[in-house]
């Protein structure tokens, strides 16, 4: 019987990997569509009718035909799905869910585009680019402090949220950021490598297509 998700993403995607890491980490098999975004295939009229906003994560479920876009919400509904990383109560689901949108608000994009620029991805003026670092740092120094004598972001065990900000984290180095200087998001990091079902971003995103 074929896997029940396909995840529609991209190899250098750090939101795609957030929900190849969810996947992985709840021990649930899916198939991986490769979108080809150099070649425009998430702007066609096929991909615009299953997410309308042209971007990859695209997550498709092949039990109801949902398809579900943004990563965060995505990892919102597989944590519904799975019954895995959604946190024991409603406040620990609302906490997690305040991490994502904190995340993309605070920290994503003063990650994320300052490694574009060193990938050769972007091309941004240089102060814009000291501007995205001087917050990333900021960011940064909240999620070190949150850290201190706590083990997860919420509660106490491994939420969507600690998937959601290492899917970012992960990136920082690629970004130029120093993670050295945070020693509890580095000793968090361990962590959550060490979780049953870790894959790292090259093992779980192939840069072809794959069944499953
Ligand atoms: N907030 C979105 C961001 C998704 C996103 O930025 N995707 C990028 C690839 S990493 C993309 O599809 N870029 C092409 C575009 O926006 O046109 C999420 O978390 O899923």
């Amino acid at each position: 019987m074929p896997a029940r998700y396909v995840l529609h993403g991209f190899f250098r995607s750090g939101p795609t990997y957030k929900v190849a890491l969810a996947l992985s980490l709840s021990g649930e098999p899916y198939a991986y569509e490769s979108i080809a975004l150099r070649e425009g295939k998430h702007k066609t009229p096929e991909f615009l009718a299953k997410n309308r906003f042209g971007q990859v994560p695209l997550l498709e479920d092949r039990s109801n035909g949902m398809m579900v876009c943004q990563s965060a919400a995505i990892l919102d509904y597989l944590a519904d799905k799975t019954g895995k990383l959604g946190g024991a109560t409603l406040a620990e689901r609302l906490q997690a869910r305040e991490w994502c949108l904190w995340d993309f608000d605070r920290l994503a994009l003063n990650i994320y585009r300052p490694r574009a620029v060193k990938l050769g991805l972007r091309q941004l003026d240089p102060a814009v680019v000291t501007q995205y670092e001087t917050e990333g740092k900021a960011a940064l120094q909240v999620l070190d402090d949150w850290l201190k004598g706590r083990n997860w972001l919420v509660g106490d065990h491994p939420t969507f949220a600690d998937v959601d900000v290492y899917g970012v984290v992960v990136y920082a180095p690629d970004g130029g950021y120093d993670l050295s200087a945070f020693p509890n998001i580095g000793d968090w990091m361990k962590r959550l490598e060490a979780l049953p079902g870790f894959g790292t971003r090259e093992q779980l995103l192939p840069q072809e297509s794959r069944a499953a």
